[in-house]
């Protein structure tokens, strides 16, 4: 009996988890053009976009690793330039026929495809046209484009993620959008951009609720529970604040259609709030989505501003993968400070590590707004290292074996979790850090500076999840 209750429930989608721009390459073959992933990753120092782990040649070998591994699903996104080259109007027969495969493959493989529409490449031609997600008319042209999706493969997935992680899209606005110059100083522009994703993710949900039978609507979110460092009073109220503009600010669009007040109140009084028109939040209202991606790497920590550092501060990335050199934390004014949790580890690269921050945030949230939840992204960014055709990547079976205890725990507390899809399934270009930074099951033979062969190595992690899976999760509990 007890061997039963130490198990995920049945039906537990078990997995991992890709983006396109991030794993497939081929930027600008088969009749692809670029996205502004693909223009913003050129010239940083790491690898840029163009081959990235070569997904979109070698998908038949990875769909067999996934099948090895025992996978019942695979995230994946879709590249939105690869279906439409300009974005709009002519379809890419060629990026079709990929698509089509890839999915035909999972399904034949008795892998659940589940996909992400938009996860940070917006064409470079409407970039160009109008400037991406600042105007209005992109939430025309994301309608259309996640149209044509549904209707072509609404027979074969149910469960669509439609917005990766739009809290990081904010918060790195000028890494994970081409900002036109004119617009990099006004802090607004933003959370604009947010406010169009929210009117054209509402329409998409409302699409696929009309268009595919029991179709579910979902987003990942990018999502860090918040603490105060302490229970002084100006911190507990800048934790408030923080998981207000942070994480409500987006999960109470998705699932109760409204900006919470107090978050909504302080942007106006800062000039940052967006201009939202007459019948915005009516068309938000009508398409609620259905369930919640979870991505989850690390918890964060605030406390009140002080008067030294109370100016309007950006977040930036460590990107020397050394501890201690991240390279600002965010700080609003008057309202949280984000600063370096005393109480927790962290990986190289400043991120921390934070387990029970799992079960904290499956119980927040589900409370909140009881929901169904799958973890669509998780895991531990490391310098990877290949010994004589191994990878021995005990920290990363670590770090996933305590989270993957701590999401038990949060079902056994009465939290609907429908699935755990890791990040990373191969390695994958890093948004901030190439291929030093690595996370995933399966090593690609490849660095920064250097194609190699790309070959696929199955690092220590892969035999591990393999037996977990195999198991539905009792193999967690073998050592306790
Ligand atoms: C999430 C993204 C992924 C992925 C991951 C790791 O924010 O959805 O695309 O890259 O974070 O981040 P990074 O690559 O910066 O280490």
């Amino acid at each position: 009996m007890e061997q039963d209750k130490k198990q995920m429930p049945a039906g537990f989608l078990w997995g991992a988890a890709t983006s396109a721009y991030q794993a497939e390459g081929a930027a600008e073959e088969d009749g692809k053009k670029r996205s502004q992933m693909d223009v913003l990753s050129a010239g940083t120092g790491f690898a840029d976009a163009s081959v990235a782990s070569d997904h979109y040649h070698r998908y038949k070998e990875d769909i067999v690793l996934m099948k090895e591994c025992g996978f019942t699903a695979y995230r994946f996104s879709f590249s939105w330039s690869r279906i439409f080259p300009d974005g709009t109007g002519e379809v890419n027969a060629k990026g079709i026929e990929f698509y089509d495969d890839l999915i035909n493959r999972l399904v034949a493989n008795g892998i659940k495809p589940l996909p992400t529409i938009y996860h940070y490449d917006m064409p470079m031609a409407l970039v160009e046209k109008y400037d991406g997600w600042i105007s209005r008319q992109s939430i025309e042209d994301f309608v259309s484009y996640s149209e044509f999706l549904i209707r072509r493969y609404g027979d074969r997935i149910k469960d669509w993620l439609i917005i990766n992680e739009q809290s990081i899209i904010v918060e790195f606005w000028k890494k994970k959008n081409y900002i036109p110059e004119k617009y990099r100083n006004d802090p607004q522009i933003k959370f604009q951009i947010n406010h169009h994703m929210n009117i054209a993710q509402a329409r998409v949900s409302r699409l696929i609720h009309q268009l595919v039978p029991d179709g579910r609507s979902g987003a990942a979110i990018g999502y860090a529970p918040i603490y105060g460092l302490d229970s002084a009073p100006e911190n507990m109220l800048a934790m408030l604040n923080a998981e207000d503009l942070k994480n409500h600010y987006f999960l109470d669009i998705y699932f109760h259609g409204t900006y919470p007040v107090g978050a909504s109140h302080y942007l106006q009084e800062k000039g940052m709030a967006p201009v939202i028109e007459k019948d915005d939040m009516e068309i938000i209202r009508s398409g609620k989505l259905d369930f919640l991606g979870v991505n989850y790497y690390a918890s964060k920590c605030v406390r009140f501003p002080d008067a030294a550092h109370n100016v309007r501060t950006e977040a930036e990335s460590n990107l020397s993968g050394k501890k201690g050199e991240m390279g600002a934390y965010e700080t609003m004014p008057d309202f949280y400070q984000y600063i370096k949790n005393p109480n927790a580890d962290t990986n190289d690269w400043d991120w921390t590590i934070d387990p029970m921050g799992m079960e904290y945030l499956l119980r927040d949230i589900y409370q909140r707004y009881h929901i169904p939840i799958m973890i669509t992204e998780n895991g531990l960014g490391a310098r990877d290292v290949l010994v004589d055709g191994r990878v021995h990547d005990d920290y990363r079976i670590d770090y996933w074996k305590k989270h993957l205890r701590a999401i038990h725990r949060a079902i056994q507390m009465g939290v609907e979790v429908q699935g755990f899809l890791p990040w990373s399934f191969i390695d994958v270009l890093s948004t901030s850090n190439g291929y030093q930074k690595r996370y995933g099951l399966v090593y690609v033979n490849r660095d920064d500076g250097d194609l190699k062969d790309l070959a696929r190595i199955k690092k220590d992690s892969f035999y591990w999840y393999q037996r977990v899976i195999e198991t539905n999760g009792a193999s967690l509990f073998d050592d306790i």
